[in-house]
């Protein structure tokens, strides 16, 4: 029989309280409501030990964002924010699920909760299975377990029936295991978390810089003149970032933030680690906000160029660094050519910026030439996410803003790993080089197709092609855009398998069968043949350094990521392997030998990983070396977007809110916005509630058009909110279901999660 699970969370009100939006992120308040939730969550002593041991070079990474460490001293107040306060508790919470919660609560019962209740029911402790047509989990041994995944595996009729996605939180160590076992089984099938994130970043950067990451450094940002934070939310999702804003006003640098909402970090910024900062009240961060409509980036941006070209005409050389331009780039002609189309009037009214505003961007960028650009979500996850970054990278070459002290690209990513686990290997389109590495090194003969990325693999789900999902941590279910679609696609495999920490929807909305592979968290201790491990991540700037555990795991019966890679693999691929797998996990010394050996700038990793701090990448882009196909910074031709919405309907983007972890719900709270104890919210602009008849707290239903096609989600309150004209804000992963799995990028197929046509109507 099939189980009627609710893909889609409940649709219920909670207790709306609106309260000012706040001016400053941080400060005491942050503090308060972060040992608030970390008191909640395992106790007030147990919470501050935690704390101590946080982002210390002797300690472990925090799981929250993928912001670097400062390279020198520590603050001896341990280095986290409120939010990475936030992911630890929620992670060494004292909550469990045992194999008795799965007795007590079916998957039906459990998937009529919101997925805040179901995250906050805890650490998941045993090995779960949950048979075909069965209504609740079963307690199974590790042994069953696997017993059960490789039955599957020997069933597939093509080892590109598997799909493995990644979420990224997974070590570089996990995720290179991971990868190479998708790979001996024979497919490129690897989808990840980065698909539905900065995706677009990698591939207009690797087209124009030659390399998919940022080119900056943390004392580059301390040392730009300028610096533009573009769609992007520093105070809540990447709070650390705000002191680098600090210390760079400090310097004399300039702060510009481009968003339809004025977020509340980028204006005024008290660092909750310096007792100074918190009576003095806070520095100003931000020296110009500009309320862009969403998706008008190209267009400003264009403005401001078009501006900058008439200053370097009347006196050439003044404004554009012809020497780098001569020397270091391709297709300048092409790209001035179609810049001198566009006309400035038409290109700022696309923008939605006041004109006198652009102009004081411009003669920023012409006085300047030590440009930072810093961008997450809100250019990637647009239909031209790709020529967003395009577009940024060609504002930076004009300067000469790349590869030197105080300039150049940074791409704030999300997941604390998630750039790590790309450098591993985890990508369905990986490169030649890479594989022949693999082969050579354990003998195998790795597949070439290129793989899934997460919307095709939803689509091939959906298509009946795909017999078993496997998942390294992550929320499928609930990141990912057309959740009743994809839910119904997921329940079309075979089995499902997730690797996981804490419970969450993607184990209730499952393949016929389902597995639970219940695993240890970042901040717990890792033990493998007597001997402490440790792991390595990268961060947002491409630093490679260790982490280790220091607590006890939630549960006796916990694996690591690495043991649950190697036992299932040892089981699957058996005495014939060529690859020793127990081996990798009697030391992750061994797993680093492999990475050594087969990912370029890893020379004497377990040596140099040793040392506190770590070590960077080699970064071509950060020394004007440009690994691209013309072997110069090319750039690009981007014209303005003409996608347009229907007279009457409104541009939606699904962002974050202060209480959450992605698809984690921390709390009901949204603070800085002013926003309590409700998450069905529109973000609206008075004037517009005014033109369509609507009140603050008025009740609404949403309905989406793509291509045609229309997707409902019922029962939000309008919020009355300082947002651009004809665009709305609502949270994720409530409006997830409101994203047509077509609406992509182009190039990136990343979903357009910040441009959502919608028609809202009164309940
Ligand atoms: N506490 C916490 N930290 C996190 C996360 C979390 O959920 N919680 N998530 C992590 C992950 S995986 C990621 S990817 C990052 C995400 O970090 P962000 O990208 O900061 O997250 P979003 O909430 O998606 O916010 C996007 C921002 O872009 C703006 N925006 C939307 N559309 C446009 C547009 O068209 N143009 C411009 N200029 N701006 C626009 C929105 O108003 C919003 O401020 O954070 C990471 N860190
Ligand atoms: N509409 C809309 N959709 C979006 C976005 C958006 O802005 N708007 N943002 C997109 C972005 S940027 C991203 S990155 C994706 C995120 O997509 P995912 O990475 O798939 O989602 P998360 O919510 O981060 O995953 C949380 C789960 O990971 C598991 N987990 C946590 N820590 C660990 C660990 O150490 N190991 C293991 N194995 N599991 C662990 C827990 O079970 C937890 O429930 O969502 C995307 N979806
Ligand atoms: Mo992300």
């Amino acid at each position: 029989m099939k189980r009627k699970v609710q893909i889609v969370p409940p649709e219920n009100f909670e207790n709306l309280q609106l309260t000012p939006a706040k001016e400053k992120a941080a400060g005491v308040p942050g503090v308060v409501n972060a040992m608030k939730h970390i008191s909640q969550e395992l106790g007030i002593w147990q919470g501050v030990k935690l704390l101590n041991k946080m982002n210390q070079k002797d300690g472990f990474d925090c799981p929250g964002c993928a912001w670097p460490d400062p390279d020198g001293k520590r603050s001896s107040l341990g280095e986290y924010c409120e939010n990475g306060v936030k992911a630890i508790a929620e992670e060494a919470t004292n909550r469990r699920v045992t194999p008795d919660f799965f007795k007590k609560n079916s998957v039906e019962t459990l998937s009529q909760q919101t997925d805040y209740w179901i995250g906050k029911s805890g650490r998941i402790t045993h090995p779960m299975y949950l048979a075909k047509g069965s209504s609740h989990y079963e307690q199974v041994s590790w042994e069953k377990a696997f017993d059960i995944a490789a039955s599957h595996f020997a069933k597939l009729e093509s080892p590109d029936d598997a799909v493995f996605y990644t979420s990224g939180r997974t070590s570089n160590e996990a995720a290179y295991m991971y990868q190479l076992f998708a790979r001996q089984l024979g497919t490129n099938n690897l989808p990840d978390c980065s698909n539905m994130c900065h995706e677009s970043s990698g591939k207009g950067l690797i087209e124009t810089t030659g390399i998919g990451k940022g080119s900056v450094t943390l004392e580059d940002l301390h040392q730009a003149e300028v610096i533009m934070v573009i769609g992007q939310n520093p105070g809540t999702n990447h709070p650390r970032m705000l002191s680098a804003l600090a210390k760079c006003k400090e310097n004399g640098g300039q702060v510009v933030s481009i968003n339809p909402i004025p977020e509340a970090g980028n204006n005024v910024f008290v660092d909750p680690q310096n007792p100074m900062a918190i009576i003095k009240g806070g520095d100003k961060l931000n020296d110009i906000y500009m309320q862009v409509k969403i998706n008008g980036d190209v267009a400003l941006l264009k403005a401001v160029m078009l501006l900058m070209l008439e200053k370097e005409k009347e006196k050439p050389g003044s404004v554009f660094d012809l020497e780098f331009i001569n020397e270091h780039t391709k297709g300048y002609d092409d790209f001035i050519k179609e810049l001198e189309q566009n006309d400035f009037n038409e290109a700022v009214k696309e923008s939605g910026i006041p004109e006198s505003q652009v102009r004081q961007l411009a003669q920023l960028m012409i006085e300047n030439d030590k440009i930072i650009i810093c961008w997450a979500m809100g250019l990637t996850q647009h239909e031209n996410g790709v020529q967003n970054i395009r577009e940024v990278a060609n504002l930076l070459f004009l300067k000469g803003s790349i590869g030197k002290p105080g300039a150049g690209t940074c791409p704030v990513r999300g997941h604390s790993n998630v750039q790590g686990d790309r450098t591993m290997g985890i990508w369905e389109k990986p490169k030649e080089a890479f594989l022949d590495n693999l082969d050579k090194r354990f003998n195998l003969s790795t597949p070439r197709e290129h793989g899934y990325d997460a919307v095709e693999a939803i689509k091939a789900m959906d298509e009946g092609k795909v017999k078993i999902f496997m998942a390294m941590g992550g929320n499928f279910i609930s990141a990912t855009p057309d959740s009743e679609f994809t839910g119904k696609a997921v329940q079309n495999v075979d089995l499902t398998i997730q690797v996981s920490t804490k419970l969450n929807r993607s184990h209730l909305v499952t393949g016929k069968e389902a597995l639970i592979f219940p695993c240890v968290s970042r901040s717990e201790e890792d033990t493998q043949n007597g001997k402490r491990q440790f792991i390595t991540v990268e961060n947002s700037m491409g630093i490679v350094h260790k982490s280790e555990g220091k607590f006890k795991p939630a549960s006796k019966e916990l694996l690591s990521e690495h043991a649950i890679i190697a036992k299932l693999a040892d089981k699957i691929f058996g005495q014939k392997s060529t690859v020793n797998w127990l081996d990798m996990i009697q030391d992750y010394d061994n797993v680093r030998e492999h990475i050594e050996a087969t990912i370029p700038g890893f020379d004497n990793f377990n040596q140099r990983v040793r040392k506190p701090g770590g070590f960077y990448l080699p970064n071509g882009a950060r020394e004007r070396k440009f690994n691209t196909a013309t072997g110069k910074a090319n750039f690009t031709v981007n014209p303005i977007p003409k996608r347009k919405v229907q007279n009457g309907n409104f541009i939606m983007m699904t962002i974050r809110t202060h209480d959450q972890y992605n698809t984690t719900i921390y709390g009901m709270d949204d603070r800085y916005r002013g926003i309590l104890n409700e998450r069905r919210v529109v973000l609206m602009n008075p004037e517009d509630m005014k033109a369509n008849g609507f009140k603050s707290e008025s009740i609404v239903h949403l309905k989406s058009i793509h291509n045609g096609e229309s997707r409902i989600a019922n029962n939000f309150k309008i919020v009355p909110y300082n947002i651009a004209r004809g665009c709305v804000g609502t949270y994720f992963p409530e409006t997830n279901v409101l994203v047509h799995v077509d609406n992509t990028a182009k190039v990136s197929n990343t979903p357009a999660s910040k441009f959502i046509e919608i028609e809202i109507k009164q309940a």
